[in-house]
């Protein structure tokens, strides 16, 4: 956190591309109390260029690609079948498809975003969650990233493991070979190289959470207020 107790993660991600903090203000009526956490990062779209809506973003300089072959998510922890899903195996499980608009808290959108993979509910029902099972606590093999959900969240059928976009494979950049899609909520939530899944009994705070953002980020809502123009 810097002196105003604001995250300062992506100004660091900022500097590191050598593009320096613009300090630019994202207007304060846009969203919620999320939003004023972020308030002071810049509107990277202005300066990086477009890879069709989306800005690319890493909390680590750079991330060793995964080749789909040796691809690997390990789902444990509070479950009765642990098991490590290769893609093949993901791609043997029931698709799910979805297109919804992507939401960052810093203000860019990008609409219309097609996407597919697996339901999360498809991937518990593979490994039987346990009666103690609570949340969800998701690992990027970035190393440093992580996510959670409640077990009802986790258990929406917009909520996905992703190994589609725009029909083709979810690129390196975006995430893949996998990554989650948390549609409701803001893109914090949709962790990118996803590569360990584990139950547990209780939320564990994700990255961007343990600085400041809401572990719930429905897009649109404030302390679970619908705030959305009818
Ligand atoms: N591992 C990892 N996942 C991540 C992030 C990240 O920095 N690292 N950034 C999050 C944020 S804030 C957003 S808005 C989206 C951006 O997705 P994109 O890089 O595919 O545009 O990824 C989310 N998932
Ligand atoms: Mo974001």
């Amino acid at each position: 956190m810097d002196e105003a107790g604001r995250p300062v993660g992506r100004r660091v991600v900022l500097g590191m591309l050598g593009l320096g903090a613009v300090g630019v203000v994202v207007g304060a009526s846009v969203q919620d109390g999320v939003n004023r956490a972020v308030a002071p990062v810049a509107p990277l779209g202005d300066l990086l260029p477009a890879a069709g809506g989306f800005r690319f973003y890493s909390v680590v300089p750079s991330v060793r690609r995964r080749s789909a072959a040796e691809h690997r998510i390990t789902v444990g922890g509070l479950v009765e079948r642990p098991r490590a899903f290769a893609m093949a195996d993901l791609a043997r499980l029931p698709q799910t498809r979805i297109t919804r608009d992507f939401q960052c808290v810093t203000g860019w959108r990008v609409p219309d975003v097609a996407w597919s993979g697996v339901a999360l509910p498809d991937l518990l029902d593979a490994v039987g969650a346990s009666a103690r099972a609570r949340a969800v606590l998701f690992r990027s093999f970035d190393g440093v990233y992580t996510e959670s959900l409640t077990l009802e969240q986790a258990r929406r059928r917009d909520v996905l493991v992703a190994t589609g976009m725009r029909d083709g494979p979810v690129s390196h950049d975006h995430g893949g070979p996998a990554r989650l899609l948390v549609a409701p909520m803001y893109g914090y939530k949709s962790l990118k190289w996803l590569g360990g899944i584990e139950v547990v009994d209780r939320v564990v705070p994700g990255y961007w959470e343990e600085r400041g953002y809401d572990v719930d980020a429905w897009v649109g809502r404030s302390n679970g207020r619908d705030d959305r123009p009818t």
